[in-house]
């Protein structure tokens, strides 16, 4: 299992205390509709999924980049039978008019949230990748690209500020390599995987090639041959550097919107609104308009700052959507599932 060992396998175990896995073994680097690239003991692997698991899985349950899954060797191409459980998972409210979630990728340890220090940066949408990895339960972390283009750091440090959030912060340029040493030796694990998140164009590609260029690409050893010899072309989303880190690099997504599960906390989420809220009168305040807010409070003598307040309301209805539009579906869901009901048994009446 050496070889695994390097996507983070014993890792990976030893997070979910996972016993007496005893098929093959492999973890997803790439999806392309129900094609998929993974890494197995004995290098790259094309793959599909069983018949069984084709049918009985909705869409948005198939393997993302990340999974952990058993398969079937099957003459030169995997069959996967099992997706191990996850323990975490990145998801983002579909884009568009579709109100249900959709995973980006899973067995995260870290979201790297990338903006470009260009007219890119955005402290509105940095909070929002912020709210939803740790309603993801991910740790986000900040790195600021192209740095090479800006003079004074301190701006953008005191207009990150104002999320009020504590959370960590790196500069970096890929042109002149300014902060790359220090992603290398104060923030990438071994065996931890990571994921890059931002618009496109923020150069998030690019930091990965530097960075893995940055450690000779001493990854060569788990080649583009698979068991049998044979070369396989693939495109990789997961990439593992030499160092051991393993980085998720994703394609652009226009639309980042948030989709807390019910039963995450807010406390979490937006900590420094909640300490507030706990002193509001009413239990259910919205904090827009009601009288002993805390929270309007805090905002007039600046306790919350105005961005922080702007965000979060804003955040919070896109949320409120996502929920009541889950709701609904699970309403329709049940509805449905009665007229099936009672349509089986007029028919089974009818029969009699
Ligand atoms: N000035 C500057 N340009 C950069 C830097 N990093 C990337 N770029 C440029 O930004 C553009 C988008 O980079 P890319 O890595 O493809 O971004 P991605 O879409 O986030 O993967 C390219 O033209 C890069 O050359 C940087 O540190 N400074
Ligand atoms: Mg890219
Ligand atoms: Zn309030």
């Amino acid at each position: 299992m050496e070889n695994l060992n390097k996507y983070g396998l014993e890792y990976y175990i030893n997070t979910l205390k996972l016993e007496g896995i005893n098929n093959n073994i492999a973890r997803v680097l790439s999806v392309s509709k129900t094609q998929y690239t993974i890494i197995t003991e004995n290098g790259l692997l094309k793959a599909e999924l069983t018949g069984n698991l084709l049918n009985s899985l909705n869409t948005e349950d198939y393997p993302k980049v990340g999974d952990w899954l058993e398969y079937i060797d099957f003459d030169s191409t995997g069959i996967i039978t099992k997706i191990l459980p996850r323990y975490s998972e990145l998801y983002r409210k579909k884009a568009g008019r579709d109100f249900s979630k959709q995973v980006i990728a899973t067995n995260i340890d870290c979201v790297f949230i990338v903006q470009g220090l260009d007219s890119n940066f955005n402290i509105m949408r940095l909070e929002r990748y912020i709210a939803q990895s740790i309603a993801c339960g991910i740790k986000p972390i900040i790195i600021l690209n192209k740095c090479d283009l800006i003079e004074d750091k301190q701006f953008y440090l005191k207009e990150i500020s104002k999320l009020q959030r504590d959370i960590e912060i790196y500069f970096c340029s890929t042109l002149t390599n300014e902060g790359i040493e220090e992603i290398k030796n104060k923030l990438l694990k071994s065996a931890e995987t990571y994921i890059f998140v931002g618009s496109s164009g923020v150069g998030k590609s690019s930091l990965l090639n530097t960075l893995f260029n940055n450690y000779k690409q001493a990854t060569q050893e788990i080649s583009n041959a698979n068991a049998k010899g044979k070369h396989t072309t693939t495109s990789r989303e997961l990439f593992l550097l030499s160092n051991g880190s393993l980085i998720i690099d994703t394609p652009g997504m226009r639309e980042f919107g948030i989709a807390f599960e019910d039963n995450k906390d807010l406390d979490d989420i937006f900590p420094i609104i909640s300490q507030y809220a706990k002193k509001c009168k009413y239990k259910d305040c919205t904090h827009t308009n009601e009288a002993n807010c805390a929270v309007l409070d805090a905002l007039e003598s600046g306790d919350i700052s105005q961005t922080k307040y702007d965000a979060y309301l804003k955040l919070m209805r896109e949320q409120e959507h996502y929920s009541e539009s889950a709701h609904d579906k699970k309403r329709k869901g049940k509805q449905l599932a009665k007229m099936v009901k009672g349509y089986i048994s007029t028919k089974k009446k009818n029969q009699l």
